[in-house]
């Protein structure tokens, strides 16, 4: 490396020892780094086939970064990622892994001993990460080891060639590679192949030490272990996933169906631009902290009664499915998270247990004030005893749209509360509840300063015209969904500009626990106009203008958005 650092002859201004040369090595060296990465996260890949998806390193760091994030960090990631909020989570992390992994390499050049212990520091981070979640496996942390003991030989061998040495530790050190050193260097087996390979390409090293078609030899064979062993990882994984055992399942028919669908229930079908009274699975917003989906499988899956119950009692999926008091409603869902306007909202027709008998047959203790939920993946959520036993349609839903429900909400049971923000009621790949007091546990989300107990404020959105739209002057529909689960919608009201409020005409009820669609027809003449609509429950209770954030319980606000007619 000194004499490289010294080359002051203009000669020298391509080759190892010049410049070119210098820049090359380093760019090299920054490539073994980022090489040597790609061959840890495949072989951590490749192990996490036997430990667990969510224990692979990029799989467990993301996780915990949601977990130890500022939540006004995590609101952002959420209002501009939005569904994808986790696909950019990951490909941080990857972006992170990679600069980290060039500059590792790029200092390896000078300091070996910087290169093996930045990639173990790695593997000791994804280790921890891995090992301290809160339903970790057991191993947990060995993916992130073995990858980053794997990275370290790789990062190794890839600067072998980049400093005189040759790639396998037995040939003839290239210092000597004449003609006949390189001759000599032919050997038998593995080795002896690649400095064939070697031979066949060429030249082989250089005395100041650049060995390039070492170089690509080796970065080759890394690039291909990387592969395989990541490929062959995810390949592996796939044996966790459970979409064929829920594809094998076949509801029950709830004792208790839905109620019909009022005539002309649905708006959309008249009114272009409006959203659909029931959402399709595939179109249901998804919020949740779980980066690698939990993948339950129905033969497995046990859910635990714990704390003040009279008895600990444990059930099987069968035992849920084979219950005579099954219930089919139609309940719309909202997240704590939904902006004024947003679209973390959305009707689905779930088939479930009924909550409150089932707490009762199991003698939940009239002292609990808080069901601690869990789920698999180790997420606590709170909600409150009161409303679990009370509110009507409360259910541990297994069917959601007349299939099983999908992996991604929660399968194969989630909580339902109507009127209660999913933060407190809707706890996805439920696995356990523990009957306690608000006193005695603070879940997941209070721990991050939101609100302890979450009831849906009335809300109320356009959805079309859409905002900033333009559209020929003339009469059009102003529409949109309106909510306020458990208590009802009984007015829906739009101003245009300062005028007065006019009422929206309503879709039929079809149940206080769903929104409701409005639509107000208006003849726009040419020019620019601020829609603003508000709701007022069937209690009374009017939508306020006052602006709320979504933390720490909920959004308030009006929705209001300009148009332009032309
Ligand atoms: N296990 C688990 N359940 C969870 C969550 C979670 O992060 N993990 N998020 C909750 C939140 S904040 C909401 S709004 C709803 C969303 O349910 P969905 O994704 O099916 O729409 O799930 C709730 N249940
Ligand atoms: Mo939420």
């Amino acid at each position: 490396m000194t004499t490289t650092e010294q080359a002051p002859a203009p000669a020298a201004d391509s080759g190892p020892r010049g410049r070119d040369g210098r820049w090359l090595r380093r760019l090299f060296a920054a490539l073994a780094g980022l090489l040597a990465a790609a061959v840890a996260l495949g072989v951590a890949q490749l192990v996490s086939a036997a430990t667990g998806p969510s224990t692979a390193p990029v799989i467990a760091v993301g996780d915990t970064v949601i977990t130890k994030v500022p939540e006004s960090l995590k609101s952002y990631a959420i209002r501009t990622f939005g569904e994808n909020d986790k696909i950019a989570l990951v490909a941080g992390v990857f972006a992170v892994v990679a600069v980290y992994a060039l500059v590792i390499g790029l200092l390896s050049l000078r300091w070996r001993v910087v290169g093996v212990l930045g990639v173990a520091l790695f593997g000791v981070l994804g280790g921890l990460a891995a090992a301290s979640r809160p339903a970790a496996e057991d191993l947990a942390w060995l993916p992130s080891v073995v990858g980053a003991a794997a990275g370290i030989v790789a990062l190794l061998f890839l600067l072998r060639p980049l400093t005189g040495i040759p790639v396998l530790p037995l040939s003839t050190p290239p210092a000597d590679a004449t003609e006949a050193g390189a001759r000599h260097a032919v050997g038998s087996g593995a080795e002896g192949a690649v400095n064939r390979l070697r031979e066949a390409l060429g030249n082989s090293g250089d005395r100041k030490g650049l060995d390039r078609r070492g170089f690509f030899l080796a970065g080759g064979a890394a690039v291909g272990v990387a592969a395989v062993t990541g490929g062959g990882g995810y390949l592996l994984q796939r044996r966790f996933d459970v979409s064929e055992a829920r594809a094998d399942l076949t509801l029950p028919t709830p004792a208790s169906p839905a109620p019909r669908l009022p005539a002309g229930a649905d708006l959309a079908e008249t009114v272009d631009g409006v959203t659909p009274l029931m959402t399709r699975n595939s179109d249901f917003y998804r919020v949740d902290t779980a980066i690698s989906v939990p993948q339950i499988r129905p033969s497995d899956y046990q859910l635990k009664l714990t704390g003040s119950f009279d008895q600990r009692a444990t059930f099987s999926l069968q035992d849920l499915y084979d219950r005579d008091d099954l219930i089919e409603r139609d309940i719309t869902l909202t997240c704590v998270s939904n902006e004024v306007g947003g679209r973390l909202a959305g009707t689905a027709r779930w088939i479930g247990v009924p909550l409150g008998a089932f707490l009762r047959e199991n003698g939940v203790s009239g002292d609990s004030t808080q069901l601690v939920c869990r789920s698999s993946d180790g997420m606590t959520i709170g909600a409150p005893t009161r409303s679990a036993l009370q509110v009507e349609d409360a259910m541990l839903a297994i069917g959601m749209n007349g299939e099983p429900l999908p992996i991604e909400h929660g399968f194969p049971v989630r909580m339902i509360i109507p009127g209660l923000y999913g933060y407190v009621s809707a706890c996805k790949w439920l696995v356990g509840i523990e009957a306690t007091t608000f006193d005695a546990f603070d879940a997941y989300w209070v721990e991050r300063e939101w609100a302890q107990e979450g009831p849906i404020k009335v809300a109320s959105r356009i959805d079309t015209p859409a905002a900033l739209r333009r559209f020929p002057a003339g009469r059009r529909p102003i529409a949109g969904v309106a909510w306020a689960q458990t208590r009802g919608i009984a007015r829906v009201e739009v101003q245009v500009d300062d005028g007065d409020w006019v009422q929206a005409e309503l879709a039929p009820e079809v149940d206080a626990d769903l929104w409701r669609q409005w639509v107000l027809p208006h003849d726009f003449s040419p020019g620019s106009y601020q829609l603003t609509v508000r709701a007022t429950a069937a209690d009374g209770d009017v939508q306020t203008a006052d602006r709320a954030t979504p933390f720490p319980s909920g959004a308030t606000g009006l929705h209001s958005i300009r148009v332009t007619a032309s």
